[in-house]
C-alpha cells in the first residue's frame, strides 16, 4: 500500500522527506516493513548485513557439532544430533531466503563469506574437543541464540521476523537436548562430570561474547534500535543470558569459570568479571583457533557441490522449457 503511495508522489520536491516520514511512522506503529516497500538504503544494507551474517552463522555452526555425529555415544544421541544439525541447515536456508528479499542473490552473500568480507558468529571458531562440547553448545550457544533471537520475531522487517518464529521453536529443542547431555554427564561418573565441567570452562566466555561487543563499543546498536532491527542492546541481552544460565549451572552442579561472578542484591542481577574483548576482536578479525579451518570447510563444500547446483539448474531449465512447450 505504501509503495503505491510513494509512486503517487513522484515529482514532488518533498517526496524523499515524505517517504522517510511515512517509513518512520510505520516503525512507530509497529507495522512490518515488507520487501516491496520503500525503505532507506542504509536500513536495507544493515538488514542485509545482519541477516546474511546470521545465515552464515547457522551454516558454519553446523561444523563444530557435525564433527561429533559419527562419534555420538549412542544411536539415540546420534539421531538427535543429526536432526539438530539438519535444523541448522534449514535455519540458514530460511535466513538466506529472507535476505534475498532485500535484492541480493544468495551467490553474492556466499561469495562474501568465502572471501572473508562477511562475518559469522565468533562462537563457531572454537573447537569441539569432547562429546560434552555438544552438550555445552546446545545448552549455552543455542541458549544464547534463543535470548538473542526471540526479540527478532518482533523486529521491523517482516521476512526476518517471520523466519525467526520457527527458528526459535527449534532452538528451544536444541537448548533442551544440550542441557540433557550436560545433565547426564554432570550426574554420571567422576570422569563424565569432569568432562562436563571442562566443556563449560571452555565455552562459557565465548558464549558470553556471542552477544557482541559491549554497548560502549557497539557500532550499530543505536541505529538498529531506532529502526527496530534490534529491540535490546548487546549488554541487555548478555545480562539476560547470565541471569538465566547461572542458576542452571548450579542445578547441574557445575561451576561457572569466573571468580568475580556475584549476585547483586540491589540490582537483582548477576555480575560477571572482565571479558577478554581482545580475544573477541581477534576471533572476529579471522584469528581465532578455528577460523581458517571453518572457512576452508565451507569453501570446499561449495566447490564439491557445484555439480549438484548445475544439475538442479539444468533440471529447472528443462522443466521450464517443457512447460512453455
Ligand atoms: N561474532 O555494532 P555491533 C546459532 C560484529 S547462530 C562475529 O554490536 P550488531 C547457532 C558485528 O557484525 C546465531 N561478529 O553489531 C547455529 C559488527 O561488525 P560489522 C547467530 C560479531 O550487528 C548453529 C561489529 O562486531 N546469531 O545460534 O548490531 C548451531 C560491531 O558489533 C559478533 C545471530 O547472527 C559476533 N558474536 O550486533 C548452534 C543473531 N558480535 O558487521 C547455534 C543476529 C558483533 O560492522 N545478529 N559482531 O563488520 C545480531 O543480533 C547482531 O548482529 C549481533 C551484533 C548482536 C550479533
Amino acid at each position: 500500500m505504501y509503495t503505491q503511495m510513494s509512486d503517487g508522489i513522484d515529482g514532488n520536491p518533498n517526496a524523499a522527506d515524505e517517504r522517510e516520514g511515512a517509513f518512520n511512522a510505520r516503525l512507530d506503529r509497529a507495522v512490518k516493513i515488507e520487501s516491496p516497500d520503500w525503505m532507506p538504503e542504509a536500513y536495507r544494507k544493515t538488514l542485509l548485513r545482519q541477516i546474511s551474517q546470521h545465515a552464515h552463522s547457522e551454516i558454519v555452526g553446523m561444523l563444530p557439532e557435525g564433527n561429533w555425529i559419527t562419534r555420538a555415544p549412542s544411536l539415540q544421541r546420534k539421531a538427535i544430533l543429526l536432526a539438530k544439525v539438519q535444523d541448522e541447515a534449514g535455519h540458514g536456508l530460511y535466513l538466506y531466503s529472507a535476505a534475498e528479499t532485500l535484492g541480493t542473490p544468495r551467490d553474492e552473500m556466499v561469495a562474501a563469506l568465502h572471501s572473508g568480507k562477511a562475518k559469522y558468529s565468533s562462537i563457531f571458531n572454537y573447537p569441539t574437543l569432547a562429546w560434552a562440547d555438544v552438550g555445552a553448545i546446545g545448552w549455552l550457544v543455542d541458549g544464547a541464540a534463543i535470548i538473542n533471537q526471540i526479540p527478532i520475531t518482533r523486529c521491523s522487517y517482516g521476512p526476518y521476523a517471520r523466519a525467526m518464529v520457527r527458528i526459535c521453536k527449534e532452538e528451544s529443542f536444541h537448548q533442551r537436548q544440550g542441557f540433557d547431555i550436560m545433565w547426564t554427564l554432570a550426574h554420571g561418573t567422576p570422569e563424565q562430570h569432569a568432562m562436563a565441567q571442562d566443556a563449560l570452562d571452555r565455552w562459557w566466555w565465548p558464549a558470553v561474547m556471542m552477544f557482541g561487543p559491549p554497548d560502549s563499543e557497539s557500532v550499530h546498536n543505536e541505529q538498529s534500535l531506532r529502526w527496530k532491527i534490534k529491540l535490546f542492546t548487546n549488554d541487555e541481552l548478555r545480562q539476560k543470558f547470565v541471569d538465566q544460565v547461572v542458576p542452571q549451572s548450579e542445578r547441574l552442579g557445575l561451576k561457572i569459570p569466573d571468580p568475580d561472578l556475584r549476585w547483586n542484591e540491589a540490582t537483582q542481577h548477576y555480575e560477571i568479571g572482565q571479558v577478554d574483548w581482545d580475544e573477541f576482536y581477534r576471533v572476529i578479525r579471522g584469528d581465532g583457533p578455528c577460523n581458517r579451518e571453518r572457512l576452508q570447510a565451507r569453501i570446499d563444500a561449495w566447490d564439491e557441490g557445484t555439480w549438484v547446483r548445475d544439475a538442479a539448474a539444468e533440471y529447472a531449465r528443462k522443466h521450464a522449457a517443457r512447460s512453455v512447450a
